[in-house]
């Protein structure tokens, strides 16, 4: 049989309950059963948590039951990979070592039944997020991670809570400046494939993108927010879909 793959990316699950976080929570559960029941290769391109900051001794309860389903899945198994966002880049040993899923900080590169894929959560990219590129580096930086690991996690959750309640960020784009966003994506990946891989896979931006060039394709993932987007390879071919929330199979 050949090897499915299936590509999900800003799902931005929250340390708080609410009705539209209990939806989700569903409709990606039923998505992970499906993953479960093919046993194939699952990877998860960013940001699945809105906010992930990792402890030595402790994981954030509201992440339990998500956390449980992915260690049923590699037990069945599944292959899954974790590659960091900019909301969830602070992983240590949890994953690795408690639920034998491979994590990555960076971009992916990986080669199923003959053709190559490029795998990257993709946020810094853009002309104008140069001052994020900055950012990044520091926040990625061993010793602002040791000094961060020292604030209590009732606060550090807490102040991310209040961070992600007040960001509108999803709510106020401006048109104009997503259809720039996508037309440099587009052209990222272009660069990209023109290196000779056959599939670009990004998360990130939110723009559900499924874009020929030559005999590839760029991807965004879109988001488990406002699309309920994957990734999915058949064995052959590449495309973006839609999870079908009318065959919702577990009750809310
Ligand atoms: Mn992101």
């Amino acid at each position: 049989m050949l090897t499915q793959v299936y590509f999900i990316s800003d799902i931005h699950l929250h340390c708080y309950r609410s009705e539209s976080e209990n939806r989700k929570k569903a409709y990606l559960f039923d998505f992970f059963d499906e993953v479960k029941k093919k046993k194939a290769i699952l990877y998860i391109v960013g940001d699945m948590f809105d906010f992930w900051f990792e402890y030595k001794h402790m994981i954030p309860r509201h992440f339990f039951k998500v956390l449980h389903l992915l260690q049923e899945m590699v037990d069945a198994g599944c292959e899954i990979h974790m590659l960091a966002g900019n909301h969830d880049y602070w992983f240590d040993s949890f994953f690795p070592e408690e639920l034998g899923i491979e994590f990555h900080p960076d971009s992916v590169e990986a080669t199923y039944n003959g053709k190559s894929f490029y795998i990257y959560h993709a946020d810094g990219i853009l002309k104008r997020d140069r001052g994020y590129r900055f950012m990044k580096k520091i926040l990625r930086n061993r010793f602002f991670i040791s000094l961060f690991r020292l604030i209590h996690p009732g606060i550090s959750f807490g102040i991310a809570n209040y961070i992600s309640s007040k960001s509108r960020h999803l709510t106020l784009r401006d048109p104009n400046l997503i259809e720039e966003e996508r037309r440099e994506l587009i052209e990222y990946g272009q660069t990209v494939i023109d290196k000779g891989y056959d599939f670009v896979v990004t998360g990130h931006f939110h723009l559900p993108t499924d874009h020929p060039y030559k005999n590839g394709k760029l991807i965004n993932l879109g988001d488990w927010i406002r699309y309920f987007t994957f990734g999915y390879f058949d064995g052959r071919n590449m495309q973006l879909c839609y999870w079908d929330r009318n065959s919702l199979k577990k009750s809310l």
